[in-house]
């Protein structure tokens, strides 16, 4: 299978994209993390850019906060799918989001949420697009689906004895 990469702009960023490796280790996809900075670091992002294919990555995931530039640089040098997470700031990541998102056209970055949601969702999209051509990681989509499900059950469940 190929690996996964986790990148982030700093180590700031960490906390917050330990629930996307949380997530590649649930399914048993094999990844590296690194911190590069598109602002501080951009020699290193450049190098980790172009070299990403060959090194063996499949997919990216990259995050980044505020002036949020990792991904789309990331996106503007390689051809593998790129996936940005915009992280929390102080004015509550829809700089980060913005900064993610409104990419050019032609340079796609599939951008998701703002924070933990976006960290987990980031994982979960990554092993869907690697699924497509491993038939057990995609069997173990379903399964996860269908314990989402179940866990919808106990939740309605417990509201529904809230009542009596
Ligand atoms: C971005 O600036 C990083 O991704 C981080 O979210 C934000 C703040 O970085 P630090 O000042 O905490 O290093 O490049």
């Amino acid at each position: 299978m190929k690996k996964t990469a986790v990148i982030m702009g700093s180590d700031s960023d960490w906390e917050c994209m330990k629930a996307t490796v949380e997530m590649l280790k649930e399914f048993g996809v094999p990844h590296d993390v690194r911190v590069v900075s598109a602002h501080r670091s951009p020699g290193a992002v450049r190098e980790f850019a172009l070299g990403a294919a060959e090194t063996g990555f499949g997919v990216i995931i990259a995050a980044a906060g505020g002036a949020a530039h990792l991904a789309g640089v990331i996106a503007s040098m390689t051809t593998l799918p790129v996936i940005g997470v915009p992280m929390q700031t102080k004015l509550g990541g829809i700089d980060s989001l913005c900064s993610t998102v409104q990419m050019p056209s032609g340079v796609p970055v599939a951008t998701m949420s703002i924070g933990d949601a976006g960290a987990k969702n980031a994982a979960i999209f990554a092993v869907q697009i690697l699924a497509l051509d491993d038939a057990s990681l995609a069997k173990r989509l379903g399964e996860y689906k269908v314990n989402l499900a179940e866990s919808v059950v106990e939740k309605n469940e417990k509201v529904r004895k809230d009542l009596k």
